[in-house]
């Protein structure tokens, strides 16, 4: 395959990434996760590196579903544990490319404390958090990114706690790549998964997504939703990320999207490898 091939891949290229003998997929008329699968493989296709080098990793719920629809190797693990697997199999295969894709839910509330850790120490794996705002698997039950005011499985008569911004809060631990779009900023989704695949470090890309089971306990449509994201996205790369959270959600919200941080970095696999090197000559 050619290095970084820039036209885009064929139906039938993609089609031979996907386990076609699966389909029909689980995901609900007008879920926006298969978007994301489909930039993915033609990221994958983009990236120049061998789909046999490439690995997902996910946890529970619909996001985390994806590695089942891909012809690639993946592992579906447990709920929120997703991060610390990917870190263990990027540690011991330095080689392979490793993705964790997998909800909001998954990884930044029950698997929340992984996701800063893995930022801290800078471990060189790509992220990919399907933002719905819900635990949308189990029904809408709210979480750490769900906005005030919501009405879910758990909060009926209104959600009353705070909510993550998250671009800010993986930004502010020191992760060297952040963006976010939403799934309507599909070019981008595949231009930004190329570039993460690029980096040595830790890298998170936040994808906002309908979720049927939110809008509808919020009493509108999916395609209104998705309204909301074509009309109120603005693109601001230099956006100042105290900024970008998306605390409510109605016909005020902005929803700021971009390429937030890239920076030059060094990840833990990459200083553990030199490490090891400078022991092994006898160094102290
Ligand atoms: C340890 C554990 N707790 C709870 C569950 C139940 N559970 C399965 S999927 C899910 C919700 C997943 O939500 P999210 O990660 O946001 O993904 P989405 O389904 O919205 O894509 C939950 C709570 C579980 N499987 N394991
Ligand atoms: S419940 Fe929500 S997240 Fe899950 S497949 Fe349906 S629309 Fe998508």
């Amino acid at each position: 395959m050619s290095e970084a091939k820039l036209i885009r891949p064929s139906i039938d290229e993609i089609k031979a990434l996907l386990r076609v003998e699966r389909l029909p997929h689980i995901w609900c008329p007008s879920c926006g996760i298969g978007i994301v699968a489909k930039a993915y493989v033609e990221a994958l296709l983009r990236s120049g590196i061998p789909p046999e080098k490439h690995v997902l990793v996910s946890g529970i719920g619909c996001s985390s579903r994806m590695p089942g629809y891909i012809k690639i190797d993946g592992y579906h693990v447990i709920h929120g544990r997703a991060i610390p697997f990917a870190v263990g199999l990027k540690t011991v295969r330095p080689e392979l490319e490793v993705t964790v894709f997998a909800g909001d839910g998954d990884l930044s509330t029950i698997g929340g404390n992984h996701l800063i850790h893995a930022i801290r120490r800078n471990d060189d794996i790509n992220v990919i958090m399907i933002n719905n705002f819900t635990y949308g698997m189990t029904g809408g039950q709210y979480g750490g990114t769900t906005p005030e005011g919501s009405r879910t499985l758990t909060s009926p008569y209104g959600h009353i706690e705070g909510t993550f911004n998250v671009p800010l809060l993986v930004a502010s631990i020191g992760a060297p790549y952040v963006a976010r779009w939403t799934v309507l900023h599909y070019r981008q989704i595949v231009d930004t998964i190329v570039e993460m695949f690029k980096v040595d470090g830790f890298t998170f890309l936040e994808v906002i997504s309908p979720c049927i089971i939110y809008t509808d306990m919020n009493r509108r449509d999916a395609i209104s939703l998705m309204r909301m994201f074509k009309n109120q996205s603005e693109i601001d790369h230099t956006a100042d990320l105290r900024n970008v959270g998306i605390e409510r959600l109605d016909e005020e919200t902005r929803f700021i999207v971009g390429k937030f941080v890239h920076r030059p970095s060094e990840s833990y696999q990459t200083k553990y490898r030199k490490l090891v090197e400078r022991v092994m000559k006898g160094g102290e």
